[in-house]
């Protein structure tokens, strides 16, 4: 049995404003498609965040049935989970326009029933549970959920088999890099057991080994932050390089993964630090040389004084995009209160909801309240509490007031991380 493993694709992410780096996005994960072809796998599994958002374009929706289709005509089945960005509180996402094409299989709950090869649906009170079936191994797997909503569904990710493979969209607390600082929402322990644990979540490519299992995030298929660079180069006192990880999916041959690399674009992140602006430029015009023609290029220049941007600019005028980013130091003594950005303030719900707001489709605005209501457990899955009767613990029985409740403590503490109290309004974020 071999199969590859994918995740956090993000088709239609146009990085830096830029739409030639959503083509870069599609044309790598066309060529790690023909590649897990060539490999011989005899399914694939994608671990959620397929789109970058749950309103794929038509160019978007187009790019990944064109993709999707490579495999479909070499009867590779594919099993998919949706992520945090590309889920949909209604009944339909894009992911539900390609099952119906017949490109994947969503895994998981589900309220209608579905038939076809490799595929067992099972019925769980009013709604269905999907699982993916090859020559006896079970997948499992279950779309992005919020921590606080998650233990509900753990018993039903539990395999009926030994092998099995169990595909998730969540931060487990054992792989998450500190540095990154993403909440995680599991622990290893907390997950039933499978002999290949295939997630997604996290963009660095993280393979560990766990209790005889491997678990395993493939990671972003492009660099999708400066954080994913493929070098890094500080200029502070001395000039440090260093590499960055390398992109890919990972082909699994018996329960045991192989990193398969793609090559995408160079990403340079370049920090330069300096006492004055010819201290700069000189510092700059020297990373400069590292840079090639279609290379992308993070500069942060850190500088008590102001500095020429359009100068240096130019020192790079042939790489394919600069961004720039630039922070004035100040005096010791002086105060300076940085704005958090929106993922450090906002909870994961909030942040939803903002995307949805801000969508130019006023229906789609208007279905915020859908979100609001999905959330606090009044949705449209209300089916979902027949579920806590299937819970062996039977411990979170209660009603759905109970569960609003839990929901609030649980916020309350993510609220306050490390003591510090963050602020509470809207004035606050924005720094008065
Ligand atoms: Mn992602």
């Amino acid at each position: 049995m071999r199969f590859a493993h994918f995740a956090d694709i993000h088709l239609g992410y146009e990085q830096y404003n830029q739409p030639w780096r959503a083509e870069d996005i599609t044309n790598a994960f066309r060529l790690a498609a023909k590649k897990a072809v060539e490999e011989k796998v005899d399914f694939v599994v994608i671990s959620g965040d397929l789109f970058h958002r749950s309103y794929p374009t038509p160019k978007t929706i187009k790019d990944a049935i064109e993709i999707l289709e490579i495999f479909k005509e070499q009867k590779i089945p594919v099993f998919a989970v949706e992520g945090n960005h590309d889920r949909s509180v209604r009944d339909m996402s894009a992911y539900h326009l390609l099952e119906k094409l017949g490109l994947l299989t969503i895994l998981g709950l589900r309220k209608n029933k579905i038939e076809r090869d490799n595929v067992l649906c099972q019925k769980i009170g009013d709604v269905y549970f999907v699982k993916g079936i090859y020559e006896g191994i079970e997948i499992v797997g279950e779309s992005y959920k919020t921590r606080w909503r998650i233990d509900r569904i753990k018993p039903l990710l539990k395999p009926s088999t030994s092998e099995s493979i169990l595909v998730l969209h969540q931060a487990v607390k054992e792989v998450i890099d500190i540095e990154l600082e993403i909440a995680y929402e599991l622990t290893l322990n907390d997950l039933p057991k499978a002999r290949y644990y295939a997630l997604g979540h996290v963009h660095l490519p993280k393979i560990l080994e766990f209790d005889g299992s491997y678990v395993v995030y493939p990671g972003s298929i492009e660099r999708y932050d400066a954080r994913e660079a493929s070098i890094f180069v500080d200029y502070s006192e001395s000039l440090v390089k260093r590499e960055g990880c390398k992109k890919g999916f990972v082909v699994v041959d018996n329960f045991k993964p192989k990193f398969i690399e793609i090559k995408t674009r160079n990403l340079l992140n370049f920090v330069v630090n300096g006492e004055n602006y010819s201290e700069v430029e000189k510092k700059t015009s020297e990373l400069a040389k590292f840079a090639e023609n279609e290379d992308l290029v993070v500069l942060k220049i850190l500088c008590r004084e102001e500095i020429d941007v359009k100068k240096l600019t130019q020192l790079f005028s042939s790489v394919k995009h600069l961004e720039l980013r630039f922070e004035r130091l100040r005096e010791k003594k002086q105060e300076f209160k940085e704005i958090p950005a929106e993922n450090q303030f906002f909870n994961e719900f909030e942040l939803k909801l903002l995307e949805i707001l801000r969508e130019e489709s006023e229906a789609l605005r208007g279905s915020a309240i859908e979100i609001i209501k999905e959330h606090f457990g009044l949705g449209e899955f209300k089916s979902l509490k027949d579920f806590s009767e299937i819970e062996k613990s039977g411990a979170e029985k209660g009603s759905e007031k109970v569960e609003v409740e839990k929901e609030k403590k649980e916020t309350k503490k993510i609220d306050s991380v490390d003591g510090k109290k963050k602020p509470k309004t809207l004035l606050d974020f924005l720094g008065d």
